[in-house]
């Protein structure tokens, strides 16, 4: 059974966010383990490593962050509380902290959700349409103008559509389904992080 989900990151992508989900959802929503969402933000890493050497820097930075959650996880239970004991230390904003680096997190979490939809809605065989919307979306308002240079260039040597399925090991209908479960799961735990900085208004434009 291991193995087969190894061969399927998709999957375990997906069932991972969908856990998530029905704790973001729930009314009122968790409190979060900060464990499981690092756990099910660590299994996005593989996406990084099928799209090829030109997202190493992407990876390296996104592994860090989703470090630090999981090693926080082991003095501190859950999301509010991470956020409670930076806004206490006054280190919401400092580099490193676990607050900003799950806002970084969430923003890759957004990344893959807008990219799988554009993938679903785009023809052809091309990710870089897919790709740089997301990316225009959720990360180039807050990056500086030599990254931003750097994700372009990076954008024409992504894989193929079909290549990277194939990496995933999923065709064009598998690979749907997980996507579709992914986008619909995703999103109930983007709003659920979100929530944490804007009810307690820290601001998310940073
Ligand atoms: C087909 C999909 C193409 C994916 C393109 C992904 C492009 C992201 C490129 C980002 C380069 C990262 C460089 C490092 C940026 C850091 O300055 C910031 C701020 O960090 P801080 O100052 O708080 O330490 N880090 C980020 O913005 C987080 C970047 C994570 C990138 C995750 C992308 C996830 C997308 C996965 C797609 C499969």
């Amino acid at each position: 059974m291991g193995s087969s989900e190894a061969d399927k990151p998709l999957r375990r992508i997906a069932a991972s966010f969908e856990e998530l989900a029905v704790v973001a959802k729930q009314q009122p929503p968790g409190p979060m383990e900060v464990v499981s969402f690092a756990r099910a933000c660590s299994h996005v890493s593989v996406l990084f490593g099928c799209l090829g050497f030109a997202f190493k820097f992407a990876e390296m930075d996104y592994v860090a962050k989703v470090d630090d959650l999981l090693e926080a996880s082991k003095s501190i239970s859950t999301l509010p509380d991470m956020v409670e004991l930076d806004i206490q230390k006054s280190t919401v904003r400092q580099a490193g902290s676990h607050t900003r680096n799950m806002l970084r997190v969430k923003r890759g979490i957004d990344m893959v959700k807008i990219l799988f939809e554009q993938i679903l809605v785009t023809e052809g065989n091309s990710l870089r349409d897919a790709a740089s919307k997301a990316y225009a979306q959720v990360f180039a308002p807050h990056h500086g103008w030599a990254i931003r240079k750097a994700v372009a260039a990076g954008m024409y040597v992504l894989p193929s559509k079909s290549q990277l399925l194939k990496k995933l090991n999923e065709d064009e209908n598998t690979a749907k389904v997980k996507m579709q479960n992914f986008i619909r799961s995703s999103g109930p735990v983007i709003l659920y992080v979100e929530d944490l900085f804007t009810t307690r208004n820290l601001g998310m434009d940073w």
